[in-house]
């Protein structure tokens, strides 16, 4: 169990509080301040890593080191950026973080119409409305993010990247799903070399939501497309990030089928609930299986019953008794989810002996 950490400067949430929550044994966390196409170097993975042992934690994944729009649509500055990544994962590889979390996203990562929706119980959370994302200048979409993210820098969400937004949809124009596809078979086995020296395990974050917006090309979105992806490129450093919260925005995707059918492959996973409201309106619950629409336990028991020795995190949590955080990230109700899954855990493997 762990929780995500964003590092000196960036988080809100203090190294000493997460430490008090039961059962969390180390962090997930990223280089914040790197744009897409960066080069993570030695020195700078040394420094995060002694902020996080300065406190007694290990870093166990890191989350996200991403990948650079120009490798999605494989322009030509590509293969540099791609030998950049390379770098990025000998720094991670020799420093002992063997798990990396990244997405294949165009432009957007995870995508909400709304970080503060007030919820019955006078809780706030992030939200997607269909109708309104459709009514979105997309040029304009960062600045509303950014308004609602009140100061914190968002995950995904690097200014650097998002200045060039009018030029970025433009070269997506004939970036179609079999291409985006394509290229991301191209990164994976251009670093397998790489991550099979150092064992690294490459593990893609489902697309949030799980289909296309603002007509961009989305690959990861149900269970399909994830066999396809692990048997095209069918090796050990080809993995899954499980993310229920963004799986489970699609109603029709059988949550517990992909667990299966990835069996093996999944070194990561993160664990929350999402309650759907109507056609194209989900907000994000909390952790417990009735608060939202997704079956937590199901979910839980398939991880135990293929006998998943990965890391996973609570992922999002609401933001509750007047807390002022990262909009997903406090430190609350993450406990809180952090508590509720690890008592599952704990009654599936007492239930078995
Ligand atoms: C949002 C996160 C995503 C996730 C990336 C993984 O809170 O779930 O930003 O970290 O998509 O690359």
């Amino acid at each position: 169990m762990t929780l995500r950490w964003y590092g000196p400067g960036y988080d809100t949430v203090a190294l000493k509080d997460i430490k008090q929550i039961p059962g969390i044994q180390g962090v997930v966390t990223s280089l914040m301040g790197k744009l897409p196409g960066e080069v993570w170097t030695d020195a700078d993975i040394a420094e995060i890593k002694a902020a996080a042992s300065a406190e007694g934690f290990e870093i166990l994944v890191f989350e996200s080191i991403n990948i650079s729009d120009d490798i999605k649509i494989g322009t030509e500055k590509r293969d540099e950026h791609i030998a950049n990544y390379i770098k990025s994962l000998e720094a991670a590889g020799k420093a002992g973080i063997k798990t990396i979390c990244y997405n294949f996203m165009p432009v957007f990562d995870w995508t909400r119409s709304d970080l503060w929706r007030e919820r019955e119980d006078g809780s706030f959370t992030l939200a997607y409305n269909q109708e309104v994302i459709d009514q979105i200048d997309v040029a304009d979409f960062r600045t509303s993010m950014e308004k609602m993210a009140d100061g914190h820098l968002l995950p995904g969400w690097e200014p650097g990247r998002l200045d060039r937004i009018r030029e970025l949809f433009a070269a997506y124009e004939d970036v179609t799903e079999e291409i985006l596809f394509q290229n991301l078979v191209y990164f994976l086995n251009a670093i397998k070399d790489v991550c099979l020296k150092y064992d690294i395990k490459m593990a893609i974050h489902p697309d949030d939501p799980a289909w296309p917006i603002f007509g961009l090309p989305r690959i990861i979105t149900d269970k399909e497309q994830i066999v396809r992806l692990l048997t095209t490129v069918d090796s050990p450093h080809n993995n899954l990030t499980f993310c229920s919260g963004s799986l489970g925005t699609n109603p029709k995707n059988d949550m517990v089928g992909i667990i299966h059918a990835a069996k093996g492959r999944i070194p990561f996973a993160h664990l929350r609930n999402v309650r759907h409201n109507s056609e194209g309106d989900f907000e994000e619950s909390a952790h417990l299986s009735r608060d939202g629409s997704i079956d937590m336990f199901a979910i839980i028991k398939a991880f135990h019953d293929t006998g998943f020795d990965g890391v996973y995190r609570p992922d999002h949590g609401r933001m509750i008794w007047g807390e002022k955080a990262l909009p997903g990230y406090g430190l609350y109700d993450r406990a809180l989810g952090a508590a509720y899954i690890e008592g599952i855990w704990e009654a599936l493997e007492k239930a078995g002996k």
